[in-house]
């Protein structure tokens, strides 16, 4: 049997799903044995109670009159290598590469060899922040010196490949979901609330930022509506949602969308939809996507980036081009008037959630690389 592992782990600790990621994976290293040591400059969001073998490492920034941005990087660069000497770690595991790998590297420099990095790239720090001229050397530096990098999806990795080319081996370390957790829980009573029973629950969730093209979710419910009576209901808030918001009144249909705003319990949201809608211009993984599948909600939404991975088209959900709203819109239509393909969609969903994308597996999948780059020192 292996040794148990003292790990840091950084992520960004109030948004997205790749601090979501982050904080799962470190609850799940933590009941297998591993001292987890959390270093943030605010207590991750999914942490939830008190958990023995976690640790959390708050990042204080010196805001001195002579800066004109208080840097943040390097009191956490400074911070990982403290963290690093104090608690021996043996690994330091840094989800999204800008700043955390940049970082990690510097934290390194700081302490020499004593512990190893290990980087995972999540989706936009190469697909958006990747193609930056001002940031993309300094993402290239720091994924050439991890000592191991992981992306979300096949797709992920050619990106980081073609947009940085960068010819180190890249681990495939998909987004898992917690089947403890994420399952059909009853909604019947919150879905009272929204629709009637003879009207169908389309759902949207993100962060509204542009690259997931939430005014396609908008024409698709639109023309869904004029086949099938139902209603629409956005999960979450961005820059992109007042802008929706009007719209959503211009055409009239406030009476059949509702805005539920951030919410904690997902599982419990996503079970009262028939489907979900995610249209995205880019997406490494579609960690949403996942956890609606878990819940018995298939998807309906574009080919970009790694969707197609996890989405089975056909059989878990549908997928079309990138904007080809009327094909997304078609598919809804013809899954929410068939009621038996809508349950085997359903089902198909979950059994793949539950069984492809298990946290079981994947945290031996990461547990995997520690030692391996710990064997060759
Ligand atoms: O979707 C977002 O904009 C948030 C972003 C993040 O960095 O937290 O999500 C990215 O990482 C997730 C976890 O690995 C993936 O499931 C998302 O697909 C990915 N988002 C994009 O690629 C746009």
């Amino acid at each position: 049997m292996n040794r148990p592992l003292k790990i840091g782990i950084t992520c960004y600790p109030s948004l997205g799903g790749s601090g979501v990621v982050a904080t799962e994976l470190g609850k799940l290293l933590a009941e297998r044995g591993h001292q987890i040591h959390f270093i943030s400059h605010s207590v991750p969001f999914r942490l939830g109670a008190f958990q023995k073998n976690i640790y959390y490492h708050e990042v204080e920034v010196n805001d001195y009159y002579v800066f004109r941005y208080p840097p943040y990087d390097l009191a956490l660069a400074t911070k990982m290598a403290q963290v690093a000497k104090m608690q021996q770690l043996d690994i330091l595991h840094v989800h999204y590469a800008v700043p955390h790998a940049v970082c990690g590297f510097l934290a390194k420099q700081m302490v020499g060899d004593q512990f190893k990095l290990v980087t995972t790239l999540h989706g936009t720090d190469i697909t958006v922040l990747g193609q930056d001229e001002s940031l993309k050397d300094l993402i290239k530096l720091a994924i050439n010196e991890s000592d191991a990098v992981t992306a979300v999806s096949q797709d992920l990795i050619r990106e980081t490949r073609d947009a940085l080319d960068i010819t180190k081996p890249i681990d495939l370390t998909y987004n898992f979901v917690d089947k403890r957790l994420y399952y059909p829980r009853d909604s019947a009573d919150l879905r009272k609330d929204f629709a009637s029973p003879n009207e169908k629950i389309l759902m949207h969730i993100s962060n509204f930022r542009p690259v997931k093209r939430v005014n396609d979710v908008v024409d698709i419910f639109e023309k869904v509506n004029k086949e099938v009576p139902s209603r629409l209901l956005f999960v979450g808030e961005g820059p992109e949602l007042p802008k929706i918001q009007c719209r959503i009144k211009e055409i009239g249909l406030e009476n059949r969308v509702h805005f539920l705003g951030k919410q904690d319990d997902i599982a419990q949201v996503i079970s009262m939809a028939d489907v979900l809608l995610l249209p995205s211009e880019k997406e490494s993984f579609g960690l949403v996507a996942l956890e609606a599948m878990a819940c018995g909600v298939p998807t309906i939404g574009s080919q970009a980036g790694g969707i197609p991975e996890l989405i089975v088209h056909g059989k878990t959900g549908y997928l079309a081009p990138i904007g080809d709203t009327d094909k997304m819109a078609d598919y809804t239509i013809a899954l929410l008037k068939n009621e038996t393909l809508l349950k085997q969609f359903a089902e198909a969903s979950i059994d793949r959630a539950h069984n492809v994308f298990s946290t079981d597996s994947m945290t031996d999948k990461y547990e995997q690389i520690y030692y391996r780059v710990l064997e060759k020192s």
